[in-house]
C-alpha cells in the first residue's frame, strides 16, 4: 500500500471514529479506488473541516489550542485564478477582523494535484509590515527585507514609512506572481500607548491586529494544501518581547529604557527587564482599549492547561514543543515551565515549507 493510501485511511478512519459516524469502510475503499485511479482523492467538506481542525490541535508550537474545534474553515477549493484568490483572501480578513472581535478561521485553497498547477502565497502573513535596508539602517520589519525586494521587483512600492503594509503576492503554477495592495479599510491596526507613561504614544508605535499566517503547509491525510492561510489572536508577548523588541527587528528596548530614564550602562539595572515589560503592558493597555481581542500570556497559559486537561479527558496524549510553548516573558511564572511535553508530530498538521520567491 503507498505512502498516501496509508495516511489517507488513518485520517479517514480517525474522522469517523471522533464523529462517531457510520460507513466508514464504504468511505475507506472509495479512497483507496480514487486514489490508485487519479494518484490522489479529494475531500468532503466535513473530512476538510476536521482536518484543518485537527491540524491545529496537532501544533505542538501552539499555546492558542483551547479554542481549536471552533475555527471557521472556508472551502475555497474553487478558486483557480488569481483574482478569485484575492477576493478570498479579502473575505478572509473582514471576516477574522470582525471590528476588533477577532475569529479563528482559515481559507482553504485547492490542494496539490497531479497536473494541476499549484497555489502559492508569497506573504509570511496576510498583514505584515515592510522592511528596507538604508545603509547601516533599517526602515521596518528587518523579518520582511527579503519579501519586500520581491515585491520591488513586481512593481509594487512602499512609501518607506516603519509601518506600510505589503501587498498580497499570488502564484499559479510557473506563471508571474500576481500581486494586489491590501484594502486599507480592511487593516485593523492598534496605535500603542501606555496607561501610565505619556511619553509612550509620541514613539509613534503601532502593530496590526490580526496575525494571518500565510506560507505554511497544511497536510490532512497526505494531502498538501501549500495556501491555506489561518488567524487567531495575539499573545500580547508575541508583539511586545518579540516584534518590537528582538534586536533584529524593531530593536526598541535601548529606546523605551532612556525614555524611561533607566541606568542603560549597567545590567545589574535590569534595565531591558523593565522596559520589556512597560512595552508588553502597553501592547495589551492598547488592544484592550481599542477593543481588539489580544491574551496575556498568564492567561493563555491557563487557557492551554484547559486544553490540556480537555484532552486527556478525551483520552488523547498531548504532545508540544516546550521551546515554543513557553512565552518568552517571565515563562517559570507558567506551569508549562515546570514541565516535559512530547514533541512527537502527528501528520495532520501544519508545516514550513520551501520559500516560492
Ligand atoms: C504558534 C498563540 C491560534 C497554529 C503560536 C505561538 C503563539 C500562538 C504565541 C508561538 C508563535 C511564535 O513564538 O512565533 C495562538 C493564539 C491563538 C492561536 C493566542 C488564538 C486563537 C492559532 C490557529 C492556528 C494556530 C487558529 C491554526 C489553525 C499555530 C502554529 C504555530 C503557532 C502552526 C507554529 C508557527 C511556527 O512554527 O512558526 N500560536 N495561536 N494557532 N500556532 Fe497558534
Ligand atoms: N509570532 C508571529 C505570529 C505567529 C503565530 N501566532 C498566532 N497565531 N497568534 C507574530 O506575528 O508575532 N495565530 O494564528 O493566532
Amino acid at each position: 500500500m503507498n505512502e498516501l493510501v496509508a495516511e489517507a485511511k488513518a485520517f479517514i478512519e480517525q474522522f469517523y471514529i471522533e464523529y462517531e459516524r457510520t460507513g466508514l469502510e464504504g468511505r475507506l475503499q472509495q479512497v483507496e479506488n480514487e486514489t490508485t485511479e487519479r494518484g490522489t482523492y479529494t475531500h468532503t467538506k466535513e473530512e476538510l473541516v476536521f482536518g484543518a481542525k485537527l491540524a491545529w490541535r496537532n501544533s505542538n508550537r501552539c499555546i492558542g489550542r483551547l479554542f481549536w474545534n471552533s475555527l471557521q474553515v472556508f472551502d475555497e477549493r474553487g478558486a483557480s485564478t488569481e483574482e478569485e484568490v484575492f477576493k478570498a483572501l479579502e473575505r478572509h480578513l473582514e471576516f477574522a477582523s470582525n471590528e476588533g472581535r477577532i475569529r479563528p478561521a482559515i481559507t482553504v485553497f485547492r490542494p496539490s494535484e497531479p497536473g494541476k498547477p499549484d497555489i502559492r502565497l508569497w506573504n509570511h502573513q496576510l498583514l505584515r509590515y515592510a522592511g528596507y535596508e538604508e545603509g547601516e539602517a533599517f526602515i521596518g520589519d528587518p523579518h520582511s527585507i527579503d519579501f519586500t525586494k520581491s515585491c520591488e521587483a513586481l512593481g509594487w512600492e512602499g512609501e518607506k514609512t516603519d509601518f506600510d503594509i505589503l501587498p498580497f503576492v499570488v502564484q499559479i503554477g510557473e506563471s508571474p506572481p500576481q500581486w494586489k495592495p491590501v484594502r486599507k479599510d480592511l487593516v485593523l491596526e492598534v496605535e500603542l500607548r501606555h496607561p501610565e507613561f505619556e511619553w509612550f504614544s509620541d514613539l509613534g508605535l503601532k502593530w496590526y491586529g490580526v496575525p494571518i499566517i500565510s506560507d505554511m503547509e497544511l497536510k490532512i491525510g497526505g494531502i498538501s494544501y501549500k495556501a491555506a492561510p489561518f488567524n487567531g489572536w495575539y499573545m500580547e508577548t508575541e508583539i511586545g518581547a518579540r516584534n518590537l523588541a528582538d534586536v533584529d527587528r524593531y530593536n526598541l528596548l535601548p529606546k523605551i529604557a532612556s525614555c524611561m530614564e533607566l541606568d542603560t550602562s549597567r545590567n545589574i539595572t535590569l534595565w531591558k527587564d523593565k522596559a520589556l515589560v512597560e512595552l508588553n503592558i502597553a501592547v495589551l493597555h492598547s488592544f484592550k482599549e481599542d477593543g481588539v481581542s489580544i491574551v496575556d500570556h498568564h492567561t493563555a497559559a491557563q487557557q492551554f492547561r484547559l486544553f490540556e486537561e480537555n484532552e486527556q479527558s478525551a483520552g488523547r496524549e498531548v504532545t508540544g514543543d516546550w521551546t515554543w510553548l513557553i512565552p518568552p516573558v517571565s515563562p517559570a511564572s507558567t506551569h508549562i515551565f515546570h514541565k516535559a511535553y512530547d514533541n512527537k508530530w502527528k501528520s495532520t498538521n501544519y508545516f514550513y515549507q520551501k520559500k516560492p520567491y
